[in-house]
């Protein structure tokens, strides 16, 4: 067999393949597994070993050769096929462009600042305090000492550090701190009326109950305030809030230590459709109770602690979880 002319005749027909469709057909002619190259390798079992030594070498080389025939014709076939794509493409610059994700504002974050737009109207200024607080205003001032029970109710993340005095540093459990900081910054001279919105840590975690949420607190001081003033701006706000006039306030007496008497306000609401829809009396049939926040005129001795005087000054203050005001108004049922 005239190895040297297979390899030509192969080498012609390849480079004369129009595209890679017959290109890939010469392929299987070829180097296929019925492919006429693949049946000559086939023959190399059956000789013997002189004429293997002989023949040996010629079928490889033909093999080597169209092999080395077919991939550069590939390569050509391919760079042409490109050209011609780019040729005959052009970008069309009056495509409307695809529509981008716009982000939008958190739930927790827009209710936020819904709140302190009614209280701006109410006459409240917003106050801040720091996220890690010590202990002695997250807690002492607030009418909570070292071995007052009430310090464990709240499940408290504490550093190991302490501050340079020796108080403890941990993550705020609630916003009534700022109360202190609020009432320390007048000297205790002068009437005050803030909201404190911000992050709360507690070391808790369940659908209705999580590690970090958001809780705004109220705080006013004037004299001669009473919780006649604490039931109208909390109707106030939330009428606004929720855009409804038949709000309906259930005040429960409670405990805190930092309030006396204290008061847990519930809102009534209706059930529609799995959902709870704030207005209504609780009382009235299809409608319950939900409990909004903790509240009640601030007790005397916090009033102390913040530098004013007691026998003077009266003051008001509450505290709201914001998570669960969000999960009302926008009809969430899991905090997390
Ligand atoms: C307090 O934190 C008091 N500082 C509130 C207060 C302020 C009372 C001023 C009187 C005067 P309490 O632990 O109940 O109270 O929390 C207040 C609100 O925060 C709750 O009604 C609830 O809405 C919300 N809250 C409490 N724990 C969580 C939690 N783990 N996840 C989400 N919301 C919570």
């Amino acid at each position: 067999m005239d190895y040297e002319a297979e390899l030509q005749t192969a080498q012609g027909a390849i480079m004369a393949a129009a595209d890679l469709d017959a290109l890939e057909a010469l392929r299987l002619a070829y180097l296929g597994k019925a492919g006429s190259i693949s049946a000559l390798l086939k023959t190399l079992g059956a000789m013997s070993p002189d004429e293997r030594q002989t023949t040996g070498p010629r079928i490889h080389a033909l093999r080597e050769g169209v092999a080395g025939a077919l991939a550069s014709r590939k390569a050509a076939l391919e760079g042409a096929a490109l050209e011609a794509r780019l040729a005959a493409e052009e970008v069309d610059l009056t495509l409307p462009a695809p529509a981008s994700q716009r982000g939008s504002i958190h739930p927790v974050s827009q209710v936020m600042e819904e709140l302190a737009e009614i209280f701006a109207d109410l006459g409240f200024a917003v106050a801040t305090g720091p996220e890690i607080e010590d202990g002695w205003h997250n807690f002492t001032a607030l009418n909570m000492p070292e071995s007052h029970p009430a310090r464990a109710m709240h499940d408290t993340f504490y550093f190991a550090e302490r501050t340079e005095t020796g108080e403890e540093l941990l993550l705020r459990t609630h916003t009534s701190p700022v109360q202190i900081r609020a009432m320390q910054a007048t000297g205790g001279t002068q009437p005050l009326r803030i909201i404190a919105p911000g992050r709360v840590y507690r070391s808790d975690s369940d659908a209705t109950h999580t590690p970090m949420f958001h809780q705004v607190e109220g705080l006013v001081i004037g004299e001669g305030i009473h919780l006649g003033h604490l039931k109208w701006t909390l109707e106030t706000f939330l009428r606004a809030f929720f855009e409804r006039d038949d709000i309906v306030l259930r005040l429960r007496p409670s405990y805190f230590p930092f309030t006396e008497p204290s008061v847990e306000v519930d809102v009534g609401y209706a059930s529609t459709g799995g959902r709870r829809v704030v207005g209504g009396n609780g009382d009235d049939a299809g409608h319950g109770w939900m409990e909004l926040l903790g509240s009640g005129m601030v007790n005397r001795r916090v009033l102390t602690a913040g530098g004013y005087d007691p026998d003077r000054w009266q003051g008001f203050a509450f505290g709201l979880g914001v998570d669960r005001l969000a999960m009302l108004k926008y009809g969430m049922d899991d905090l997390r």
